[in-house]
């Protein structure tokens, strides 16, 4: 996805000042998204309240695999994993949401140390960890609501360990990608990172994952444009937007779109931008990786790649990637 572009001034100055940092955000990413061809917006927009709910309802569906597979993984090799942890460290979770695969490796961990989870929805993540704390009383729990795939100010300590599960990865190109995971080697130094990603596979089987008979993802997808009328005050007719995803073989990659379904209009900080028929709002990309694929990219980002746990029909892999001092 398109980093932070700088803003083309007569952009710039329709910002609605005093606006709370997080929509001042968003409305400054949609502006960019609708201002240029194709248009396209950050997959970290869904997450608003309803939003996070929303893909917690996905996590449950049988089409989706990579939860319950990674859960599955978690689960049965937890010891191991905790193992490569070390005692007292701080454990670093990015993207955090529900709080609820880290309980697997807290259940199996002989010594944790402090848990800080971060994820860019505060009120998702506040609900989830002071639930944490009621149900690991022991447990020092620092919430941090951040994007995390800028960086952090985490409290200082000499080993930290970093939990990225959920193949969240896959929202950034292979270039972001070795940026953000850069980025995160320097803050795990000494210790290192356990990484979830989804495999390539069939295309029928990421079809559907991403195309649920039930229609969540659908509405996980349209809840973007549900935000941005409520947020932005922007006005777009949500049920003219067809939900779009396919699997694109050469980049390896499910693409989300929103597809117009005539011409609109929409209006975000009082400007007016057209939609055609048939134009789509690209929300997401999620890349998949081979095993080797993905250690190479961890290698050029500086990482040794270690253990890797993959369920019997290869559907998710979850990573040991060290990070010496
Ligand atoms: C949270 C980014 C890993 O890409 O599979 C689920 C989000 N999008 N269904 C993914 C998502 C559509 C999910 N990640």
């Amino acid at each position: 996805m398109r980093a932070t572009t700088p803003l083309p001034p007569h952009v710039a100055s329709e910002l609605r000042p005093g606006a709370p940092p997080m929509v001042a955000d968003f409305e400054r990413e949609m502006l960019v998204a609708l201002s240029t061809r194709p248009k396209c917006i950050s997959p970290k927009y869904f997450y608003d309240a309803a939003g996070s709910r929303l893909f917690d309802r996905i996590c449950d569906l049988p089409e989706y695999y990579p939860t319950r597979t990674e859960v599955g993984l978690l689960a049965r090799h937890a010891r191991e994993m905790t193992a490569l942890f070390g005692p007292g460290a701080d454990l670093v979770e990015f993207g955090a949401g529900s709080v609820t695969k880290v309980r697997l490796l807290l259940d199996a961990w002989e010594h944790p140390g402090r848990f800080i989870p971060v994820d860019i929805s505060a009120e998702h993540l506040a609900d989830a960890s002071a639930q944490l704390c009621r149900d690991y009383p022991g447990l020092q729990v620092m919430p941090l609501a951040a994007d995390f795939t800028r960086p952090l100010a985490l409290p200082p300590q000499t080993r930290r360990i970093g939990f990225f599960p959920g193949s969240s990865i896959g929202n950034l190109g292979p270039i972001a990608a070795v940026r953000f995971l850069r980025q995160t080697l320097q803050s795990v130094l000494g210790g290192g990172l356990l990484i979830g990603v989804d495999l390539v596979k069939q295309p029928a089987r990421l079809h559907a994952a991403y195309n649920d008979s039930a229609g969540v993802t659908a509405a996980f997808n349209r809840n973007l444009l549900v935000r941005a009328n409520l947020e932005l005050g922007a006005g777009f007719d949500v049920d003219a937007f067809d939900h779009y995803a396919f699997y694109e073989p050469v980049q390896q990659r499910v693409e989300m779109h929103l597809v117009s379904r005539r011409a609109q209009t929409v209006c975000v900080a009082g400007r007016a931008f057209e939609f055609a028929e048939g134009e789509s709002l690209h929300t997401e990309n999620s890349y998949k990786y081979t095993i080797d694929g993905f250690r190479q990219l961890a290698r050029r980002a500086g990482f040794m790649p270690g253990a890797v746990w993959a369920d019997d029909e290869r559907l998710f892999s979850v990573h040991w990637l060290a990070a010496p001092a």
